[in-house]
């Protein structure tokens, strides 16, 4: 059975594990599936890649015997690699999906392979949970495997944490992942080259390049460009994605515009797209549109997280929730009941908070004074039409079309409590308009919440970059025109924000 090209992969069936599958074959070598225990203990190497929620990932190793296999194969002290969760699971017990769900593992992992258990991060203490993003590696141990890896920034996701851990993704960390990855694989390989720069790390803001995707009258999927939500097409989703990948872009989204009208499992272009992407960009993919529950013509049912699974499997590794999370927010915020049945909290229980994006499509709405509506207020920077120095933000579904009675703040603060990972904060106000972001609609919000704010819609010049990272908490700030009308190149961005002391992850 061995053969020096090939690894042995323990996929549980959970989260994205497309981009762990693309990223090996992309280093030339060929995978073996685990389908028995016996597949494991008989592995050269085996990687075993962590997405998804503790607790269901734990049910399925269990009730398939992997556990006992899993043990078995690193007491030997056989070639393992567990990325993320996939160590994770290694230890005694986590604090994910509450402390009962970490007992009952306790109890089903007997012998454990590391002794401790796996914590939250603490969001009283300042941090903002997930940990989403870039970090550079400090290495203070000579391992073989991060060889040359010593300052490089790889990418991070995750609300909980055990140590020592490969805690990050090699797989969606750009070239530096791949060759840490390639030195598992292939122990001879040589290590990743140096650094740009090496000092020391707090978390990168992240550059995200967005891509609203449509069907066009062929049936093709197309990238448009929207000013203010009304669109135009500008190119093709995959060559784009990985041009944006090449170029240095920290993470792709896709958002199909038109998902609230036609069913998502309808749209196989979609996942294509999503499935070749994949094999090309090795940074995160997000993917949004139509996700909800869904009756077709037939009668029958799906699910929003079969839905989500669906999208997963083909290379995304977060899913974005527009108009379904805003009629969450509503009903919870209506009720105060948290029915657990939202596509929100069903696919952030079974893939973890992390992956779950929501999508927030705001239109500023000026008033003369606080008291003039029930929603959160700022005064804002420059005032409306008619001399207003107050506004709300108003959110919206279906693209911007049809208004509902909640503003941006009131959503944020719900949608994290339903178990959103991570709020992408658009504004239709300044969408496509090139004038920067919305600074007040964005500095209220991510004030406001514990998780990540992805800024988005506005940019148009190197200077909105750094002026959102500095007057707001924003921990990344997303982009569509100007890249894709070629205007600014994303180095030019990152450049300008290294220059004005934002740390961001260099190639
Ligand atoms: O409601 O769950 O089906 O999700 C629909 C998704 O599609 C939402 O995320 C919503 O934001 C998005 N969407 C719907 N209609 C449009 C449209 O443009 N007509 N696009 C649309 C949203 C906004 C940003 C854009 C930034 C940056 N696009 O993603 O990329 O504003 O643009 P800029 O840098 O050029 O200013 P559901």
């Amino acid at each position: 059975s061995s053969d020096a090209n090939t690894v042995t992969l323990l996929d549980y069936g959970a989260g994205n594990v497309r981009s762990v599958r693309n990223a090996i074959r992309h280093l030339g070598f060929n995978i073996r599936d685990v389908r028995s225990p016996e597949d494991i203990l008989a592995a050269d190497r085996l990687v075993f890649p962590g997405v998804g929620a503790f607790g269901s990932a734990m049910d399925v190793i269990n009730s398939t015997g992997m556990a006992d296999a899993l043990r078995e194969y690193i007491r030997r002290d056989r070639p393992f690699l567990g990325i993320c969760l996939g160590l994770q699971l290694l230890f005694d017990s986590s604090e994910e999906n509450g402390p009962g769900k970490a007992f009952s593992t306790l109890l089903a992992w007997e012998h454990v392979v590391i002794p401790g258990v796996v914590r939250r991060f603490d969001s009283s203490e300042g941090l903002i949970v997930p940990h989403i993003g870039w970090n550079a590696l400090q290495i203070t141990k000579d391992t073989q495997l991060l060889q040359g890896a010593d300052g490089h920034h790889v990418y991070f996701v995750h609300s909980y944490h055990a140590l020592p851990a490969v805690q990050f993704h090699p797989e969606k960390s750009g070239a530096t992942g791949l060759s840490i990855f390639e030195k598992f694989l292939s122990p001879n390989s040589s290590g990743a080259k140096a650094p740009a720069h090496r000092k020391a790390s707090k978390l990168a803001k992240r550059v995200i390049a967005c891509l609203d995707v449509r069907s066009n009258d062929n049936g093709d999927l197309v990238v448009t460009k929207g000013d203010q939500y009304d669109v135009r097409n500008l190119g093709k989703p995959v060559e784009l994605a990985s041009q944006y990948y090449i170029d240095g872009a920290d993470e792709v989204s896709f958002l199909n515009i038109t998902g609230f009208r036609a069913f998502p499992l309808g749209d196989l272009p979609m996942l294509e797209v999503l499935r070749c992407a994949s094999e090309k960009v090795f940074v995160p993919l997000t993917v949004g549109g139509g996700i909800r529950d869904f009756t077709d013509e037939s009668g029958r049912y799906y699910s929003s997280l079969e839905v989500a699974s669906e999208y997963f499997r083909s290379g995304a590794d977060k899913i974005s929730i527009g108009s379904d999370a805003v009629f969450a927010a509503e009903a919870y915020l209506q009720t105060g009941v948290k029915t657990g049945k939202s596509s929100l909290e069903q696919i952030s229980r079974v893939y973890g908070n992390q992956a779950v994006v929501v999508s927030i499509d705001p239109r500023r709405v000026y008033v003369k004074s606080p008291d003039e509506v029930q929603f959160k207020t700022v005064k804002v920077s420059s005032k409306g039409p008619s001399g207003e120095e107050y506004a709300w933000y108003q959110c919206t579904v279906s693209g911007g079309r049809d208004s509902r009675p909640i503003g941006a703040y009131e959503l944020a603060k719900a949608v994290e409590e339903l178990g959103a990972g991570e709020i992408l904060l658009n504004c239709i106000d300044c969408d496509g308009q090139g004038g920067g972001f919305d600074i007040d609609l964005i500095k209220m919000v991510s004030d406001a919440v514990t998780i990540p704010v992805i800024a988005s819609s506005g940019a148009g010049a190197v200077e909105h970059f750094s002026e959102v990272f500095e007057k707001t908490n924003a921990s990344a700030a997303l982009a569509a025109g100007i890249f894709h009308r070629k205007e600014v190149p994303i180095l030019a961005v990152k450049e300008h924000l290294v220059d004005a002391g934002v740390e961001v992850r260099m190639l």
